[in-house]
């Protein structure tokens, strides 16, 4: 039951309540106008909320404890599924209210040229979201009606398969999301430029075309699929959507680093990043989210999301620790490097416990990378997931016993656990006591809150180019000497499992 709350709650409502929020943000503010049909927003909101909060009443009952994934044939109580329908709704609304603030602006002619690149990362976003919810619906409306008995059967394997085309694409928004959030706080705390604006977009296209595919990794055992469709899918094909992550992982620290060096932290190879504002929470939470979203989070997605290799860490702790190095590390570290810049400029307060902001990053992404790394541990020793009694004590009979290691890695996935959670809780506190007891600024913020853009002068004064990024070249060979490293290990390892020669 717990894990069913845990699941929805962060990866469902505390997601796409952000993301929305988002939306709305590079729609009305980043283009200067007024949000289109504000009403039909408020609706939007007013179902999400009623969805969510529904959603957790019907879960603690208990008798709806089927995981975020709700699976049939597990029933869960029918306004369970009523509650993700009202929700999904809401948020469907929100991206239409982001279609219309665009259309508005360009009517009004409230910006000039094409849009900016963190709007049209957005717009993204908010294409795959309208994917994402209608797969959702073609689901969860069926299974609602199973569930009230209108329905006489689900098909277990066609459920999957359609489930994972909202599961899935879910995950490719708040990556379009939390990407578009990188280059934002680029912009903001550099002044940042896109080192190329034609390859930035054309990257987040590549999310929308290829997005689809991967969702086939989800169904790597299932039977009535053909090898040849899943590997495919996700052994070739899949390698298009994380190449355009990629690109992005390469030009948002080449764009800061362009920029430091053309306001003249130009010595060496790394002094651009050691002089970046390491005490500034929106800087050190974005660039931890980045790291941590590329080496752990990205690495271990295309070794899992190889049909052969994947079978060694199948349904163990390894898939919880891959996707928290996505969707926390990643996302959810992104989201709150965001919020320090946002939340004081929207409430116009000052943030409160700035001491404690600064580490806040740290102490969270510091627990979080301990979550993935000894979740993964664990599971590369076969601790399996979603299992309440790993060593089957409770069974009279069965045992199992893991080596000793296991047990090793979850204490100190324990011990980490407790950095992320105090990270986390001081992330809300933070928050909320900005906006209940911030000091107030009236209409002149105290600072500047956005750093000028870089010019072209100032590119050109220290002999640089916008394309000079020694730097990050460095750090991309590091990451692609990781990626092969570890791609090939698991193989040897699986040729292991065999016991052959
Ligand atoms: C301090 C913060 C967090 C900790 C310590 C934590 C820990 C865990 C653990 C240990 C599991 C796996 C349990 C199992 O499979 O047996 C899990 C599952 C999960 N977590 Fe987290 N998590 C945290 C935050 C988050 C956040 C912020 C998200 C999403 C944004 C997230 C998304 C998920 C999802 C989707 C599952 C899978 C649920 C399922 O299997 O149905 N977690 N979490
Ligand atoms: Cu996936």
């Amino acid at each position: 039951m717990v894990l069913t709350l845990h699941g929805l709650n962060v990866l469902i409502f505390w997601m796409i309540f952000f993301e929305i929020a988002i939306l709305y943000f590079c729609s009305s503010v980043l283009l200067g106008c007024r949000l289109a049909t504000p009403k039909w927003a408020w609706v939007a909101f007013l179902l999400m909320v009623i969805g969510a909060v529904m959603n957790n009443v019907i879960v603690l009952q208990g008798s709806s404890s089927v995981m975020m994934t709700s699976y049939v044939p597990l029933e869960a109580h029918p306004l369970f599924y009523l509650s993700l329908i009202l929700f999904a709704v809401g948020a469907l609304i929100g991206c239409f209210v982001f279609f219309g603030t665009l259309v508005v602006a360009k009517n009004e002619k409230t910006y000039e040229g094409s849009l900016p690149l963190v709007t049209f990362g957005a717009v993204t976003a908010a294409i795959i979201a309208v994917f994402t919810i209608v797969s959702g619906a073609i689901i969860l409306i069926p299974t609602f009606l199973w569930s009230v008995g209108l329905v006489g059967e689900i098909n277990v394997l066609a459920y999957r398969m359609v489930w994972w085309a909202f599961g899935h694409s879910s995950q490719q928004i708040n990556v379009a999301a939390h990407v578009a959030v990188w280059y934002a706080i680029a912009a903001i705390v550099f002044g940042a430029r896109p080192l190329s604006e034609k390859v930035s977009r054309t990257a987040f296209l590549m999310y929308i075309l290829f997005l689809q595919l991967a969702s086939v990794h989800h169904l790597l055992v299932d039977p009535g699929l053909s090898s040849n469709f899943k590997m495919f899918n996700t052994s070739y094909a899949m390698y298009l959507a994380v190449m355009a992550s990629m690109v992005h992982g390469l030009t948002v620290p080449g764009s800061i680093e362009a920029a430091q060096r053309a306001r003249g932290h130009t010595a060496g190879l790394f002094t651009w990043l050691r002089k970046a504002p390491w005490g500034n929470p929106a800087f050190s939470g974005m660039f931890i989210s980045l790291v941590g979203f590329g080496f752990l989070g990205g690495i271990t997605g295309v070794v899992m999301g190889a049909e052969q290799i994947n079978i060694l860490i199948h349904n163990t702790l390894y898939v919880p620790g891959h996707f928290h190095a996505t969707v926390v590390l990643g996302s959810t570290l992104a989201f709150m490097a965001l919020s320090y810049w946002l939340v004081p400029v929207l409430f116009r307060r000052e943030l409160v416990w700035k001491g404690l902001a600064r580490w806040q990053p740290y102490l969270f992404g510091l627990g979080m990378t301990g979550v993935s790394l000894f979740l993964m541990g664990a599971g590369t020793l076969g601790v399996p997931r979603r299992h309440w009694d790993i060593g089957f004590a409770g069974t009279g009979g069965i045992t199992h016993e893991f080596p000793a290691a296991a047990y090793t890695m979850l204490a100190l996935n324990g011990m980490s656990v407790i950095l992320a959670v105090v990270g986390g809780a001081a992330f809300c506190l933070i928050m909320v006591g900005t906006i209940l007891f911030g000091k107030k600024m009236g209409d002149h913020m105290a600072e500047p809150c956005i750093v000028a853009p870089v010019t072209d002068e100032e590119y050109n004064a220290n002999g640089g180019s916008a394309f000079a990024i020694p730097g990050t070249l460095i750090l991309a060979m590091v990451f692609f000497v990781s990626f092969a490293l570890y791609y090939f290990i698991n193989w040897k390892y699986l040729a292991e499992t065999w016991g052959v020669g």
